[in-house]
């Protein structure tokens, strides 16, 4: 077909970015679009197109008493999360990618990409989404353009990121933007019919040239794979960005945690995707008086600051969070953030249109739609909800978020926190003893899977800094930047680093430790860490707590002692394990992390 979309539209006249016309262009010859369509990032035009994909039967409205301005969306059963066999990293040279990245020639990948693209938006909509990453105007904030033949991103994208206008304008005066081009990957011909969730999971590829910052993605609508903002620009390409401008983008919430005296502390937290960043970013404390206030689920942006601290921003506008398992019980301040103004992808739908997943309710419902559209009981044998099933909500839903969400400085960073989900044998919480020890327990990090990757979950990998699927270069230059960000800084104003593990389990496979809201014990001896208000112990991998308010929690004292026990023989095989791991980074890998490993060896 030939392009028929007519370049004089109005619209053009509000694009000044030489650099955005020219992508422009460029896109609608190989895409070949019916239509395009600037996005304004007015709630009207949210609207208008929730409603026409309403009409198309892909989106479902739910009961307006219940669940006001939301919608449910089920994915294609075989475009449910993100894919990391189909993410590419496309340096220049195979070592900037390192072991962890599927490198591919960017050459030869660009060649791909054009055949993939071609004409890949005929008989369909190409929607342009300006967005800003961060507060807009802030000096530690990136804008990008997304532009996308899906719909459903830019609802998404409208709640996740500040998209529309306001980052035109920023576009326009910069005349720079991170370009982001994706495609479902399925072109219609004028009789063709559309399916509900249009997607190629045989040609999906995610890719990321980290040089020229451009992000490719084709033939996947869900998620990470297609909201472009956030795994692939504030991490991927920021993430290399980052190192050659001497910051970090990390996969970490930030929270601002205040005592009852009234002292607020920040603290940022990385965790594998689904190991309960939004549970703790926003938890109820069970200790009185103390308050967690949200900053940011997922993605921290960490600069040094004119004062010497670190600050954080969260570059994101809302939250993409798993369903299943939250609940008013594990997480209330989350299920009051999605009351309404929401997109639900996979979950199940009630007899009264509304939403139910696994772990919403004890009781589970007489009868519901499941996640594929079919009728589901409660002696069904499959799962109504997706395990990666998900919510989109905006941010400033959330009853806890933090007032200075919104600063353009950030906020200052008393501590970072590492931890996976690891069945035995990590302690609760352990402190590092220096910058250099805390770089190793990050980079120590693994974590069982989980549904947020394509593949199978509960098995046991490395997942350094939770980065792993996310780092857009080599991961052993990655922990000597963080060294180095390290050096570079005044020992008092860097922030403490911590490894906690909330997932120890007993022989009968139950969690020793209760987890969620009672978590705000572990912040609190941080918090009080930091003002050197709480004591530690030594033990070879760290501080340990020496005491831990457990007022009005009852927990088996053989059970709080298994906790923190360091056993030799565990720690042993631990560290073997992680110096064969550190070796296949090669030359990469930074010295320093070996002398760490040797240092607990010797004292074990
Ligand atoms: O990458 S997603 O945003 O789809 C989910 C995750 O891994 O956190
Ligand atoms: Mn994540």
């Amino acid at each position: 077909m030939e392009n028929n979309v007519d370049t004089t539209s109005v619209f053009y006249q509000k694009i000044t970015s030489k650099k955005l016309l020219k992508w422009l262009k460029e896109c609608i010859d190989l895409c070949q679009p019916d239509k395009v369509h600037l996005c304004d990032g007015y709630q009207s035009e949210y609207e208008q197109l929730c409603l026409e994909e309403a009409a198309k039967g892909s989106f479902i409205k739910l009961n307006k008493k219940l669940r006001p301005n939301s919608y449910l969306v089920r994915s294609n059963p075989a475009d449910v999360a993100r894919v990391e066999e189909c993410t590419f990293i496309c340096s220049e040279k195979e070592s900037d990618a390192g072991p962890t990245n599927n490198w591919f020639d960017p050459e030869r990948m660009r060649i791909k990409l054009q055949g993939f693209f071609r004409g890949c938006m005929n008989g369909r909509t190409m929607y342009i989404i300006p967005f800003c990453m961060g507060p807009l105007g802030s000096s530690l904030s990136t804008v990008g353009v997304e532009i996308s033949d899906s719909a459903y991103a830019v609802c998404n994208m409208h709640i996740m990121t500040r998209m529309g206008n306001a980052a035109l304008e920023l576009i326009n005066q910069a005349d720079n933007f991170i370009p982001c081009l994706h495609s479902v990957g399925v072109p219609l011909k004028s009789n063709d019919t559309d399916v509900k969730w249009p997607c190629c999971p045989e040609k999906r590829h995610i890719v990321h040239f980290p040089e020229s910052q451009e992000i490719w993605s084709y033939g996947s609508g869900y998620g990470g794979n297609a909201l472009l903002g956030k795994k692939c620009l504030a991490l991927r390409i920021a993430s290399a960005t980052a190192r050659r401008e001497g910051w970090l983008a990390e996969h970490m919430l930030i929270l601002g945690l205040t005592n009852p005296e009234g002292n607020k502390k920040y603290m940022a937290a990385a965790f594998p995707s689904a190991c309960g960043k939004t549970n703790l970013s926003m938890l109820q404390t069970t200790v009185p008086n103390w308050k967690v206030e949200c900053v940011g689920d997922d993605i921290a942006w960490i600069k040094p600051g004119p004062d010497g601290r670190l600050y954080a921003i969260n570059p994101e506008a809302g939250f993409f969070g798993v369903a299943p398992g939250t609940s008013i019980k594990s997480n209330p301040n989350a299920m009051l953030s999605i009351r309404g103004n929401s997109i639900f992808t996979n979950v199940a739908l009630t007899d009264k249109g509304d939403v139910w997943w696994e772990g919403m309710t004890e009781e589970k419902p007489n009868h519901l739609i499941d996640w594929k559209g079919k009728d589901w009981y409660p002696s069904s044998s499959t799962l109504a909800a997706h395990p990666n099933a998900r919510f989109t909500a905006p941010i400033e839903q959330c009853p806890c978020v933090d007032n200075e969400f919104e600063n353009i400085a950030g906020v200052p960073l008393e501590a970072i926190i590492f931890g996976g989900r690891r069945n035995s044998d990590i302690p609760l919480v352990r402190e590092a003893n220096s910058w250099q020890q805390g770089v190793f327990m990050g980079a120590s990090i693994s974590s069982e899977t989980t549904s947020a990757s394509s593949g199978e979950t509960g098995k046991l990998r490395h997942d350094p800094f939770a980065m792993l699927p996310f780092c857009g270069y080599n991961m052993g230059d990655y922990f000597s930047h963080w060294l180095e960000i390290g050096k570079g800084m005044k020992k008092d104003k860097l922030p403490k680093i911590y490894f906690v593990n909330w997932f120890n389990k007993d022989e009968k496979g139950n969690f020793i430790w209760p987890g969620f809201g009672e978590n705000s014990r572990i912040l609190k001896w941080i918090f009080e860490r930091s003002e050197d208000k709480a004591e530690a112990l030594k033990t070879a991998i760290g501080l340990i707590p020496k005491e831990l308010d457990l007022e009005g929690l009852t927990i088996k004292p053989g059970n709080l002692s298994r906790l923190f026990q360091v056993k030799k023989k565990v720690w042993q095989q631990e560290l073997k394990n992680l110096r064969t791991y550190f070796q296949t980074f090669g030359d990469h890998l930074p010295t320093e992390l070996l002398k760490e490993i040797e240092k607990i060896e010797k004292q074990l």
